[in-house]
């Protein structure tokens, strides 16, 4: 790291992100723990990854009154949500609400990209720097940089010449895109290009999207909230709190207690098509087994890609789209807003680039392997993160003895409970690889991170213990265990998912999330604690901890996440 010459700022504890995590890391360790803490923020406001997902449609899948911090009585009580599911927008007004009402602003520092950071194990402090040379020390560091927020634009030869705009839709310009008119390419048919390419259909002159893995959807059906509704979140936010923290995926509502097979056909469309008009994630939630028995997903598939078929009328474009080769919700399943509909209109058309690839980039627009030029003006790329792990390598890590993190994770992330790596003391990695994170609500993982990350630092003043860092036995232990606990269900049979860092050419397929479910995450993250913190070294005094023991196998009724 350069040597840079102002003074540096010395704090106890820095944390690195400004979105979800990192305004409630900074008020627990600020406003309970009492100690100094500041946030570096790359962006010029708060939001995290909705401060750069600003593309057009851009919409959280979780529902609204789930979407939300639930630490404070008083937050639930003012806030008001107006739809199902919250705009882009809303929840940038949501996070300024939150930070302004519990003054965190204050304590972070906007427009700071953290390019460095270094453990000095001498002095058992990081030091940090960004991009603009300033010079931060901590005792503690905390990441919270966010699991899909370092964009991944494909390597498609010729980009650089293309003569019209191009935008990824993880940095989408502030000012907005005006498609009116324009001939339009969407590369990608993930969650978001599911959510953009309706309303860029609506002003293009032609949208072609270009899907490479054709993908299931379920309709949102989002509304506005009905006053009855506002009233039960107000009343029953301790119901909410506890089904929440209580369930496989932090979402507001329960899996089905009943499995595919002991429902005979005609019951099970039945249920499915419930399932379809109340729309969104729950449908995945309609049976247990859904993501344990390849048989019972089946049925889940079958119904799901003949609704394409029924939605969309030419039988061609029907076909490319409901030519689907993962089981449903092995990779993250999306919810859309008229999306399979878009299909329907005159300038809407879809290239199969899974048999036709493209080949490269022109200045006038994407030819495919056939050598068709799709002449466009501008090129949308939905294509996805880095995920997991792309945000974490970017910031320059070094632990102990330089150990650079890019080298401790050379064949994939490896950490104890998604929490810490071994070499790298004191380095707490909210929501980080190895932890339930993406399978989840978002939130719900997020506060138990944050809460469980708060305790520890709590553990270590009130015992004086100046550094925690895994076992690299513990580190072992659960790499073992997050790669059983996806075994255990069908995510692992999606070849094509970021969930395996398979999207991003050259990463290593390690599976990253843990599919054991929030609950029992949970519940094995108290148990650590309550045991000195099993599996930690912690040095500063006499206390040692003990090795981990095993981690009993997620038995097949831990319905996995979504
Ligand atoms: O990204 P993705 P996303 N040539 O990686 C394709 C969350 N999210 O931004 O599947 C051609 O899912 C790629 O094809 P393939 C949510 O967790 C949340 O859509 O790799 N195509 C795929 O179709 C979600 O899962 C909300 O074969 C290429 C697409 O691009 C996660 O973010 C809303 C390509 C990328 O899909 C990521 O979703 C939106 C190439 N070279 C997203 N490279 C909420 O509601 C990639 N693709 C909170």
């Amino acid at each position: 790291m350069p040597e840079s010459s102002a003074a540096p700022t010395n704090v106890d504890a820095l944390i690195i992100g400004a979105g979800f995590s990192g305004l409630y890391q900074l008020y627990c360790l600020r406003d309970r723990l009492g100690l100094s803490a500041q946030v570096l923020e790359a962006g010029d406001g708060v939001g995290g990854t909705w401060y750069w997902n600003r593309y057009p449609g851009a919409r959280c899948d979780s529902e609204s009154h789930s979407y939300s911090y639930y630490f404070s009585d008083e937050l639930l009580e003012e806030w008001e949500w107006t739809e199902r599911y919250p705009g882009q927008p809303e929840i940038m007004r949501y996070l300024n609400h939150v930070a302004d009402r519990f003054d965190l602003k204050r304590d972070i520092r906007f427009g700071r990209r953290v390019t460095a950071a270094r453990y000095d194990d001498a002095a058992n402090r990081w030091h940090v720097e960004t991009e603009s040379g300033e010079h931060y020390t901590a005792t503690w560091l905390i990441t919270a940089v966010g699991c899909l927020s370092s964009a991944n634009v494909p390597d498609i030869p010729g980009l650089e010449s293309f003569a019209g705009a191009w935008y990824h839709t993880g940095q989408w310009p502030h000012e907005g895109v005006d498609f009116t008119g324009k001939r339009v390419g969407q590369v990608g048919t993930g969650s978001t290009g599911i959510q953009a390419a309706p309303v860029i259909a609506e002003s293009a002159g032609h949208l072609t999207v270009f899907q490479r893995t054709a993908n299931y959807s379920v309709p949102a059906r989002n509304a506005p909230l009905s006053p009855e509704f506002k009233r039960y979140c107000h009343d029953r936010h301790d119901e909410i709190r506890a089904v929440i923290k209580d369930t496989p995926n932090g979402h507001p509502f329960r899996i089905a207690a009943r499995k595919v097979f002991d429902f005979p056909a005609a019951e099970r469309q039945e249920i499915y098509e419930k399932a379809w008009e109340k729309g969104g994630l729950q449908f995945r939630a309609s049976f247990q087994d859904l993501l344990a028995d390849k048989a019972a997903n089946d049925t889940a598939a079958d119904f799901l890609k003949g609704k394409i078929r029924e939605v969309v009328k030419d039988p061609e474009t029907a076909a490319a789209l409901s030519d689907i080769d993962h089981p449903y919700a092995a990779k993250r399943p999306p919810i859309d807003t008229g999306y399979f509909e878009a299909f329907n209109r005159d300038n809407v058309s879809l290239v199969d680039v899974r048999r036709n690839p493209i080949s490269h980039i022109t200045p006038k627009g994407i030819v495919t392997a056939d050598g068709t030029e799709h002449e466009l003006d501008v090129i949308v790329f939905a294509t996805g993160f880095d995920a997991m792990s792309g945000a974490l390598l970017k910031l320059g890590i070094e632990g102990r003895d330089g150990l650079a993190l890019k080298d401790a994770w050379r064949d994939g992330p490896k950490t104890y409970l998604g929490l810490q790596v071994a070499g790298f003391p004191n380095l707490f990695t909210i929501t980080g690889p190895g932890s339930p994170s993406v399978l989840c609500n978002m939130p719900v993982p997020i506060e138990q991170h944050v809460e469980w990350i708060t305790g520890c630092i709590a553990h270590m003043r009130d015992n004086r213990i100046e550094r925690i860092e895994p076992e690299p036995e513990s580190v072992e232990k659960w790499v073992a265990h997050v790669n059983d606990a996806a075994n255990a269900t069908l995510l692992p049979l999606a070849k094509h998912s970021w969930y395996l860092g398979a999207n991003v050419p050259g990463k290593p397929r390690v599976f990253m999330p843990y599919a054991g479910g929030m609950k029992r995450y949970r519940d094995i993250c108290d148990d650590v604690a309550a045991k000195g913190y099993e599996g930690f070294r912690l040095d500063g005094n006499d206390e040692k901890s003990a090795a981990v023991g095993d981690f009993a196998p997620a038995g097949s009724t831990d319905s996995p996440g979504i």
